[in-house]
């Protein structure tokens, strides 16, 4: 049987490379520290599409799985899927889930850094190479899978489009627990108010088996999560009763990749 993984102690992020040395071990993994100043800056005519990001789904599901809080639509037909392409991708890519990242306090959470700074959460939209047909096909190609990353900052307000999901918390307490949402909303009300100035680098799954097969995007602009929403997510319980927080692998070495911020 594959080795259980955690965020501390024998499983923890530092064993990772030794527990899975396929491909935690490797030279392109995530999450890294992005930085503006250390970026090739670049500007594009390639505009996103994000096809159906406006479609409010018939179901949504929402799941805790141990490490972290995931949604998906409960429709599998790829073709009635969201799905992604321009941004500079270089192909399509079909929505599969999405999950969050974070802290046990608001001044850590996120998985990559912006200029240095950690934010308390971070939201993974997760895509798969549209022609490879599932998530788990795409993940043996070098190319399968673009992921979103949306920085959340902390924060007094809640956040109103975060209400249905903060919601649906409260109905998977435990690991293992999946429930259906009680309240539909397309994607496009997760992502930031700009879309067109993001950070993006070749890099890996952050979480074990750390398949390096991610072209990531990661937004220069967060989205807000209020304390209180925050706290919905720490109540959740993972594996031994133990509460699920600080569910973020740290930065990883950058190995001489490059990192574009581009604007479109
Ligand atoms: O942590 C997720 C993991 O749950 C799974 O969704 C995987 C894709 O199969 O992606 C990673 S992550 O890299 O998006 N954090
Ligand atoms: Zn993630």
């Amino acid at each position: 049987a594959a080795p259980s993984w955690s965020y501390e102690g024998e499983g923890g992020p530092e064993n990772w490379a030794t527990l899975f040395p396929n491909y935690c071990a490797g030279s392109s993994q995530s999450p890294i520290a992005l930085n503006g100043l250390e970026a090739t800056i670049k500007s594009s005519s390639d505009a996103w599409v994000l096809d159906k990001y406006d479609t409010v789904p018939d179901d949504l599901k929402i799941e805790n799985n141990g490490h972290s809080a995931k949604v998906a639509w409960t429709i599998t037909d790829v073709a009635e899927l969201p799905s992604i392409s321009g941004g500079e991708l270089g192909g399509q890519y079909t929505f599969a889930q999405f999950h969050f990242h974070w802290g046990s306090v608001s001044t850590q959470g996120s998985e990559h850094t912006l200029n240095g700074v950690a934010y308390a959460a971070e939201l993974h939209l997760v895509h798969f190479k549209t022609e490879y047909g599932s998530l788990t096909e795409a993940v043996a190609h070098d190319d399968g899978l673009a992921v979103l990353g949306i920085m959340l900052l902390g924060g007094l307000v809640d956040n109103p489009s975060l209400t249905p999901i903060i919601e649906g918390l409260a109905t998977i307490p435990n690991s293992g627990d999946e429930e259906h949402l009680a309240t539909m909303f397309p994607l496009q009300d997760l992502l930031p108010p700009d879309t067109n100035t993001f950070y993006r680098y070749s890099g890996s799954l952050t979480t074990p088996t750390c398949n390096e097969v991610v072209t990531w995007t990661v937004f220069r602009e967060p989205i807000s999560i209020s304390e209180n929403q925050l706290e919905e997510f720490r109540k959740l319980l993972g594996d031994h009763d133990h509460h699920i927080e600080d569910n973020y692998r740290p930065v990883q070495p950058i190995n001489g990749r490059t990192v574009e911020k581009i604007t479109l």
